[in-house]
């Protein structure tokens, strides 16, 4: 067993930025429900389209003000984050906020621009104001495995790859890294960071492959797979990638960085037949009233696949090596990719509630308009 090097991480009062999205809603489920963490979660998020407090309303009920907190704010905005830290005495930051769609990031990388790289700049100033030489304390920055760019047929990103974006995605989350890597080195910052592959599971806003292909089959909609459907990508389920934050947190180096991955290849057309062919199990179409009535004619979900227009600059293929996280912290993947998979598939079927939240947003809209090709 590891060392636990941050002694003050179980009492701390902890910023999560973005604790309303997908994975930051997760975390702060995972952290207060299945560690020792005994201090308090302040969530700063700004609630974009992506952010959405049904996501922890269970976790609000549940622990109330002295272990859970909401703080609406904007990660770009100096004073507001200046007065979180003081008023809760913040000791570590986890930071998610992010713009985190790439397709969005093509059709107006303004917004990413602005939270992803100026954003964590000012998070970054407005900590080092607050913190000054202090050592008791923590960044630790999510980022992603498209910061090295796209594969071939073969290999694996480590830790010590070049960068290499491609997207304005992707820069804007290379930019934020090098920026937190300058604080550690220039002002001692105690930072972490983590790189990991594409997060699977229940709360995924249905703009993401897995949660928007299971959405649309379950309604009678088109399947859009973008050119061939043989780019791949390295699938984790949210919980893992949750997991392994906690453990970078407690017994992680600063100044290190750490990749994690589900270590499960798989090309988007496989991914997409999978969902088609639970769906076939768990939501038979002669018991699905929707596509039904959409389309009487339908023989099996799997008909529902459209190839489109590819995406611009589509990385073909990502790989994360992430021996070092196993190796030196003791962490492994706990979910395989059937399960994983099954079990996000039933949380949409049950989830009915949180689904036509996200339906009334404008998100929509704009999805229809923009990249229903
Ligand atoms: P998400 O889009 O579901 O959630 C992002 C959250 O950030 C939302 O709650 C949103 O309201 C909030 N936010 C956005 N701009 C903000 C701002 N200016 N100030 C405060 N809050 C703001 O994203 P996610 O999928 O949960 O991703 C979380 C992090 O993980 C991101 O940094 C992303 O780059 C990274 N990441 C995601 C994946 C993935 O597969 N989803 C993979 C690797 C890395
Ligand atoms: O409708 C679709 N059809 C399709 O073929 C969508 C939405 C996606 N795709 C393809 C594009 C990708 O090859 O599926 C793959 C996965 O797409 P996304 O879910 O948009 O994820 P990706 O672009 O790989 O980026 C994700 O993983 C890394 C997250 O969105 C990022 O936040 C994370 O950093």
């Amino acid at each position: 067993m590891n060392e636990v090097r941050a002694n003050f991480l179980p009492s701390a009062n902890i910023m999560v930025t973005g604790g309303a999205g997908f994975i930051g809603s997760c975390f702060i489920r995972y952290v207060l429900e299945h560690t020792n963490f005994s201090g308090r979660i302040i969530n700063y998020d700004k609630l974009t389209y992506a952010g959405n407090l049904l996501n922890l309303e269970d976790i609000n009920r549940k622990f109330g003000a002295a272990r859970y907190v909401f703080e609406r704010g904007d990660i770009c905005d100096h004073a507001r984050v200046e007065q979180v830290l003081k008023t809760y005495e913040i000791t570590v930051i986890v930071h998610f906020a992010a713009e985190s769609h790439v397709d969005r990031s093509i059709v107006g990388p303004k917004d990413f621009i602005e939270t992803n790289v100026n954003g964590t700049f000012t998070l970054l100033e407005a900590a080092r104001q607050f913190w000054k030489e202090r050592t008791d304390v923590r960044f630790h920055h999510i980022s992603t495995d498209e910061v090295f760019g796209s594969l071939g047929e073969e290999g694996y990103f480590f830790e010590t790859t070049p960068y290499d974006p491609r997207s304005p995605y992707s820069a804007s989350k290379a930019a934020s890294d090098h920026i937190v890597r300058a604080y550690h080195h220039t002002y001692g910052m105690p930072v972490t960071i983590s790189n990991c592959s594409n997060n699977y599971g229940p709360y995924q806003f249905p703009e993401k492959l897995i949660p928007l292909m299971i959405l649309n089959a379950m309604e009678g909609k088109g399947l859009p797979v973008y050119g061939d459907g043989k780019n791949v990508r390295d699938w984790l389920y949210v919980d893992d990638h949750c997991e392994a934050i906690w453990l970078i947190l407690l017994k992680g180096e600063t100044g290190e960085t750490y990749n994690i991955g589900g270590e499960c290849e798989k090309k988007n057309i496989e991914i997409i037949e999978n969902v088609c062919d639970l769906l076939e199990k768990m939501h038979p179409l002669q018991d699905n009233p929707l596509v039904k009535q959409a389309i009487p004619a339908l023989k099996q979900y799997r008909d529902l696949v459209t190839f489109v227009k590819d995406r611009p600059g589509h990385d073909r293929r990502y790989a994360i090596n992430c021996d070092k996280i196993k190796k030196t912290l003791g962490w492994i993947q706990k979910h395989d990719f059937e399960t994983g998979l099954r079990d996000t598939i039933a949380w949409f079927l049950n989830n009915s509630a949180w689904v036509n939240s996200i339906r009334s947003k404008e998100y929509l809209q704009w999805i229809e308009k923009n990249y229903q090709r």
